[in-house]
Formats: structure tokens, C-alpha cells, sequence
């Protein structure tokens, strides 16, 4: 087991005292909450954390995930119903283990899932699956989505109806074995002044199984427009990439890793440059950080997770929601998960 408070000084009690924001189940862990609406209400796609008795490793060989349930809310205050399995690894032809961190889309009356799974060499690939209901149960594509790779898709989709995928983690990830779209086992995360590794995003095409285009690096810039260096660490992309678009500018925000915030970076266009723009939520307990940004009823919102529920257990978490500040000048506002 794992403790993670980097909190020196504070007992999980005293946390759990704090915490801004409860589980929204304790029958089942969950982590990784990807939140939109549809048909008014809410639906999150979490991960489904387990207890697979894998040992720990520096490559997360101990998430060991083999399903999703999607979780239903009728508002963020309200009840969250778990809608039962939505998928499950034996599923889907081409994935071995490790459902890792999804989400979802919807387009022309059916529901996708976007999800990743280390195939059976081993290696990181992203699926979708199809559905007639937000909640499922979803049908696995045979064959993982040509020209992905790494963890953690997001799909954000424009005003104009176009949708963008956008994925990748490092280290565990494996994003750092990539260069231009190609694998190199020899490859490993930049260091020092180097620019550090941005996530990827490609459009997909109009029936969302496939990508339009070959997907292209995001860059995230500094205070003087440089790329953030890779040893720049609690600024730089570890992983969990989202999207979202506030007063007509997008937002990128994501998890920086080892420094274990949640970052964001504004830019012009869905493809970036984005150029770093602060803290959107200070550690928690647990090693991992990992979110979603979505607006329900004129009001922003963050769902995130924590390991509070399992004392502090790294692969088994909860997901969570709190209200998210965007200020009148754009910026967004951080937040201290056990208060301030
Ligand atoms: O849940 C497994 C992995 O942990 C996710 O894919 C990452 O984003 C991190 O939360």
C-alpha cells in the first residue's frame, strides 16, 4: 500500500475532514472522470479501479483494470446511479489488459467509448466502442484505431461539429517511445533544456471510429513562448490531456506526472500552440491526478479523483466533483482539494 499525502504534517483523517468534495460511489473505486451531457443530464466515464494484485512497478503494471461502468447523474448535487458494465476487456478482440482512463462522444444518435488497453505484445494502443445509449453497453471496433498509441484519449468536439482525439501519457504511458507517429523502444522521455513531449491530437472523421488525418504533437509554451523545457516538471504534460473551450479560446488542461498537479494552457486552436497558464487543482491524495472539465447549467465543473476512500491505496480511487471558477479574465481559479 501506498501512501501519497504529500501533505506533511496531515493524518488522512485530518484530510478526509477537509476534502472539498465526497465520493460520488463507495460501492465500487473509481478514477479518471471524463464528465458531458447528454440528454441533459450527466454521464462520467471513469476508470473501474481494482485491487488485481498485481505488484507495484514504475510502469503501473498494479491498474490493472478489466471493465467500465458508466456513472449518471441528474446534476452534480444530485445522486450518481451506476449504470452497470459498459464494456469489458474480454470484449473486445484486441485487447489483452489494462483499461485504463476512457471517454466518450456522441454523434448522429449513437455513443462512442474511446478507450486504452495494452494490447497482446504489451503495447498501449486506444479502441473505440459503440452504443445506442450514453450508458452502453458498448460494442468493441475489432481492431484498435489506426495511427494511436498511449493512453488517456479525450474527445472534444468543436462548435462546428468537428471532433478531435486527443491522447497520451508518459512514462507507464509510453508516449516517450514515439517520434512522429513512430515507435522506437530506445526512445526515452527528453531531458534538460529539450522540449518537453506534448500530447498528440488528430481529427476524427465523421464516423468517429476512425482518424481523418495522422494525429500531430501539441506544443505548450512558456511565459515567452518558448516550449516548456522537459525538466520542467511541474509544468510539463505527464498525461490525462482535455479540452474544453471558454469565451471562444481553448483550454488544455492536464496532469503533470511526478509533480502530481493539474495544469492548463490557452490557445487559438483545437491543434494548440497552448501556452501554459497555471494550476487548476494542488495534489491529492494518491500518486495519480486525472480530470475533466464540463459546464452543466451555466456552471463549471470539475470531476477529479482522489485515494482518500481506500486510505491512501494509489490504484484504488474515487472520482469526485467540485465547482470550477473560470474569472471574467479567463483564467481559472485553483483549487485546494482539502480546502485552503
Ligand atoms: O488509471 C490509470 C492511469 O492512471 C490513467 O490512464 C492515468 O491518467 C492515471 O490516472
Amino acid at each position: 500500500h501506498d501512501l501519497h499525502l504529500r501533505r506533511q504534517g496531515n493524518t488522512l483523517d485530518q484530510l478526509k475532514a477537509h476534502a472539498i468534495s465526497p465520493p460520488l460511489v463507495t460501492h465500487i473505486y473509481t478514477a479518471d472522470p471524463s464528465a458531458h451531457v447528454f440528454e441533459g443530464r450527466l454521464y462520467i466515464y471513469p476508470s473501474h479501479d481494482i485491487d488485481g494484485g498485481a505488484p507495484f512497478d514504475d510502469e503501473g503494471g498494479h491498474f490493472r483494470m478489466e471493465d467500465y461502468h458508466v456513472l449518471r447523474m441528474d446534476s452534480p448535487e444530485g445522486e450518481a446511479t451506476d449504470c452497470g458494465v459498459a464494456l469489458h476487456v474480454n470484449d473486445v478482440p484486441w485487447a489483452a489488459q489494462q483499461m485504463w482512463a476512457p471517454d466518450a462522444a456522441h454523434r448522429d444518435g449513437r455513443y462512442y467509448l474511446y478507450f486504452p488497453a495494452k494490447d497482446g505484445q504489451g503495447m498501449f494502443r486506444i479502441g473505440v466502442a459503440v452504443a445506442d445509449r450514453p450508458e452502453g453497453p458498448f460494442t468493441a471496433e475489432p481492431e484498435p484505431i489506426e495511427g494511436t498509441y498511449s493512453i488517456d484519449p479525450a474527445v472534444y468536439e468543436d462548435d462546428d461539429g468537428a471532433h478531435y482525439l486527443y491522447f497520451g501519457g508518459i512514462w507507464g504511458g509510453q508516449l516517450q517511445k514515439y517520434r512522429d507517429n513512430r515507435f522506437d523502444a530506445a526512445h526515452e522521455e527528453p531531458t534538460g533544456d529539450a522540449p518537453a513531449l506534448g500530447p498528440r491530437v488528430g481529427r476524427l472523421d465523421t464516423g468517429m471510429i476512425r482518424l481523418a488525418e495522422p494525429t500531430r504533437e501539441i506544443v505548450i509554451l512558456d511565459e515567452h513562448g518558448q516550449p516548456l523545457r522537459a525538466d520542467d516538471h511541474a509544468r510539463r504534460f505527464f498525461e490525462g490531456p482535455w479540452l474544453h473551450k471558454y469565451q471562444g479560446r481553448y483550454y488544455l488542461s492536464y496532469s503533470t506526472g511526478d509533480t502530481h498537479l493539474l495544469c492548463y494552457a490557452i490557445g487559438d486552436s483545437p491543434y494548440g500552440p497552448f501556452t501554459y497558464a497555471g494550476v487548476i487543482l494542488k495534489p491529492v491524495v494518491g500518486w495519480t491526478t486525472h480530470h475533466s472539465i464540463c459546464a452543466f447549467g451555466g456552471q463549471w465543473y470539475l470531476f477529479y479523483h482522489d485515494a482518500l476512500l481506500s486510505g491512501g491505496v494509489t490504484h484504488l480511487r474515487s472520482v469526485k466533483c467540485t465547482p470550477l471558477h473560470m474569472e471574467p479574465d479567463g483564467s481559472i481559479r485553483t483549487i485546494d482539494p482539502y480546502g485552503a
